[in-house]
């Protein structure tokens, strides 16, 4: 059957074309809004992103870069990815960026195509200690395709022991160095992986997919300059659309932008480069430092109150976005925890704990984060609130009944604040 064409303006709406899928997306707008979402790698983005991310732009094909396209019609997508790049590349001060990267692990993939040959040794933060899957780690095919060598944190404090990766990268000698975590709540030193990598001649990559927002607000200190490439999500604590970025020194631009395309990938995403150079715009706003400040003191604020309520910390606090529960003291398991929480509408996510004794998909911590409720305009009274609410449902987390009550109670407290993108 041909459909019969018509004018955009009369054609049906998604609710009459597919009412089960609109239906979905309506009650997850209802979910996000009435729920407390504190996982640290969640936000709300803006209007202006979801509005270029759900564009016409979708429809265009363009392999290749700006003015190198392999295919023709490309004004309108040369002058989106430019810009892109631009505000990328002057937000972070970086010599050149690649905003292609279909998300994280593919800007990671890139970076491997481009440093190390399959076998070759490379090094990262262990998953356990709060690394992510592709530093190497062995189900995922960075940790199959090469010799992949992990680093961890030290048992006295559970932050990264810098000294025991300098070893390591001594008695190993790898080609490529990833640091950066998906689980760690603390400062990283990129100038200790600096001297670590030169001392061995290692390429240094610096994955800050959790902290770009901060970085890019000047909020933690940037691995630009010290690293040889840095590798990001943009819809963490950058507040863009779902998609990856690199940024390198110029040295090795040619190359990255090689192992992007043609090396991994077909034609880029031009919604979502629109999204990412939308993003970055707003990124570079006063407004956006404010925001990285308060996601960082809303951290602090929701660390100390979970102290004084006898909630033990991995390494005792942050100094991020991001708090890592230890429950073992509480004798509630991560994954129970985080089923009542979620139960109660506050979401987080059930995560290992460095020298976890229980199993990763049952273990003994909670990840939690404040991007996401900083986006709404919360503050340190609300830190206080959710607080007094985790204690509760953690106490409590088998009483069906108080979990009904805190949903209501919190969906109640979440009317009050505005949530970027959603208008209910
Ligand atoms: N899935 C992301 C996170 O939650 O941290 C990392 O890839």
């Amino acid at each position: 059957m041909t459909m019969p064409s018509m004018p955009a303006s009369r054609e049906p709406l998604l609710a009459d074309t597919d009412p089960e899928i609109a239906q979905l997306i309506k009650a997850e707008e209802r979910c996000e809004f009435e729920t407390i979402r504190l996982i640290p790698s969640e936000n709300y983005a803006s209007r202006a992103v979801l509005e270029a991310t759900g564009s016409v732009l979708l429809n265009k094909y363009s392999e290749g870069y700006p003015r190198k396209r392999y295919y023709e019609g490309q004004r309108q997508v040369d002058a989106v990815e430019e810009l892109a790049r631009n505000r990328v590349a002057a937000l972070f001060g970086a010599d050149h960026a690649n905003v292609q990267p279909y998300s994280g692990s593919p800007a990671n993939l890139a970076v491997y195509m481009a440093f190390a040959k399959p076998g070759e040794t490379i090094m990262g933060l262990a998953l356990p200690a709060g690394g992510h899957l592709t530093h190497g780690w062995n189900v995922s095919i960075t940790g199959m395709f090469f010799n992949s060598v992990a680093y961890g944190v030290r048992r006295d404090n559970h932050r990264i022991d810098y000294d025991h990766a300098r070893d390591l990268a001594r008695q190993h000698r790898p080609k490529l160095i990833w640091c950066g975590a998906t689980a760690y709540p603390r400062i990283i030193d990129f100038a200790a992986f600096r001297s670590i990598a030169d001392e061995v001649g290692a390429i240094l990559a610096a994955d800050i997919a959790h902290i770009s927002g901060l970085v890019a607000a000047g909020v933690h200190p940037s691995p630009i300059g010290i690293a040889d490439v840095v590798t990001s999500t943009t819809h963490k604590t950058f507040r863009g659309p779902r998609g990856g970025m690199i940024m390198c020194k110029a040295e090795h631009a040619k190359l990255i932008d090689k192992c992007v395309f043609p090396g991994l990938q077909g034609g880029p995403h031009n919604h979502t480069t629109a999204g990412i150079a939308v993003a970055a715009h707003e990124a570079a706003q006063p407004m956006f430092k404010a925001y990285a400040r308060n996601i960082v003191a809303n951290a602090k604020t929701l660390a100390e109150a979970l102290l004084d309520r006898g909630f033990d910390l991995v390494t005792g606090g942050t100094d991020n976005h991001l708090i890592l529960i230890d429950l073992t003291r509480k004798n509630v398991p991560g994954k129970v925890a985080a089923k009542a929480l979620d139960r109660a509408g506050i979401v987080c996510n059930y995560n290992t704990v460095p020298f976890d004794p229980r199993k990763p998909f049952d273990p003994s911590g909670l990840r939690i984060g404040t991007p996401a409720v900083t986006s709404r305009g919360m503050g340190a009274l609300e830190m206080r609130r959710i607080a007094e609410w985790i204690d509760r449902v953690v106490q409590k987390h088998d009483d069906e009944a108080l979990l009904d009550r805190t949903a209501t109670e919190v969906a109640e407290f979440c009317r009050s604040y505005p949530a970027p993108g959603i208008a209910l």
